[in-house]
């Protein structure tokens, strides 16, 4: 039967891209998805995800420079608008890791507006700025049409050449020179495997005797009704925002102006409660959705605090919530991007150029340490 160059196992962004990656440079490629597409089964659904270089870390910050070009290319591309200039509001107490991201922006001389105390609401109306908080906004940041995106990437991997099977879930795995990916409906062959399968990774790496340190979580992602409708909108030019710490919790708050559903404004909490991501409705804590209410009686005061839509959405976290992109430590044509730690949508094509580089042999284009497998205490099964 025919060899694949490469066989992409998840048609999430990451795999997607990677596909798309693969196809552009004449690689033979197999993209397999468990679900039929499209679906909202895991972390790539949905209709916008925030763009931005505000990080606290160097090598994001850097990584994001050829990102936004990727994004521009693949807009060309496909010919569809997918990234939207909105800014990013970013809020936080003055010493914290907003200090961190405010010098890093500043640093790698990034276009950001500081906003004083004094002239926060002539910039950003409706909004409580925190007493000790500061605020800046970082005017290259936006947001990405998420689902569009992701059809955009499957359909430009198609047009060069690519194969998309869905509803074909992996079965088992065997490693070798040319690596073996059954499922139900078939066995493929592939000089080299990617493995993206989101919060599924730790599930089929048992099938190559690897198990990462991730936990799935359920977000509940939530939008609030505005009382005034288009208080929040974008046609105003309310940006996206994020507090990075706030009196309700130490985890970001995050939001987007108004746009996706009419009178209502998207706001979520970074975290969330431990679940299995084949059974997801049986994790109903809410404690995530009363943090984001209190923040939102406090500081938005044109939202209703009761959130009026509620739908769901999976992060796969590391300890250090730093992705992993990396070789499986014995069998290196089988590649592994996993972990993304609910903040690796903005970087899909990079991460699906690096991907390919990995698939193919090449030296990736990035310094890799930050996402090593070898920083965690791996366990490895006694299979191998
Ligand atoms: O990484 O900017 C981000 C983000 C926003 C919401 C979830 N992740």
């Amino acid at each position: 039967s025919e060899v694949y160059d490469c066989i992409v196992i998840g048609a999430g962004i990451q795999g997607s891209c990677t596909a798309y990656h693969l196809a552009k440079n004449q690689k033979k490629t197999l993209l397999l998805e468990q679900f039929v597409l499209p679906h909202s089964r895991g972390s790539s659904h949905g209709q916008t995800r925030i763009i931005r270089k505000s990080y606290p870390e160097d090598f994001y910050i850097h990584m994001m420079t050829e990102t936004y070009q990727l994004w521009a290319q693949m807009e060309k591309e496909a010919g569809v608008q997918l990234f939207r200039r909105t800014g990013l509001l970013v809020l936080g107490p003055e010493n914290g890791d907003y200090k961190k991201i405010k010098a890093n922006l500043q640093q790698h001389k990034v276009p950001i507006v500081l906003l004083e105390k004094e002239e926060f609401n002539k910039h950003i109306p409706n909004m409580n700025l925190t007493p000790g908080d500061g605020a800046l906004v970082d005017t290259t940041a936006g947001l990405l049409y998420a689902d569009r995106a992701l059809r955009s990437a499957q359909r430009l991997f198609q047009s060069y050449g690519g194969v998309i099977k869905d509803g074909q879930k992996v079965t088992d795995i065997n490693p070798g020179s040319v690596v073996t990916v059954a499922t139900a409906s078939g066995t493929y062959r592939g000089r080299s495997v990617v493995i993206t399968a989101g919060p599924w990774a730790n599930t089929l790496l048992a099938n190559v005797g690897l198990e990462l340190p991730l936990q799935v979580v359920k977000i509940n992602v939530c939008y609030w009704g505005e009382k005034v409708p288009g208080s929040y909108h974008i046609s105003r030019r309310f940006p996206c925002f994020v507090q990075v710490e706030s009196k309700e919790s130490k985890h970001h708050i995050y939001g987007f102006p108004s746009n996706e559903y009419p009178g209502l404004m998207k706001v979520c909490y970074h975290a969330g409660s431990e679940t299995n991501p084949d059974f997801r409705d049986k994790q109903t804590d809410k404690t995530d959705i009363d943090i984001i209410s209190r923040y939102i009686a406090r500081c938005f005061p044109a939202l209703e605090p009761i959130p009026a839509v509620v739908e769901t959405c999976l992060y796969t976290n590391t300890p250090d919530t730093h992705f992993v992109l990396d070789r499986h430590p014995t069998h290196s044509n089988i590649i592994i991007g996993a972990g993304f730690s609910g903040h690796g949508f903005k970087f899909g094509p990079l991460i699906g150029k690096i991907l390919y580089e990995l698939s193919m042999g090449q030296a990736p284009s990035y310094d890799l340490s930050p996402f090593r497998i070898a920083r965690f205490q791996h366990r490895q099964k006694s299979a191998l």
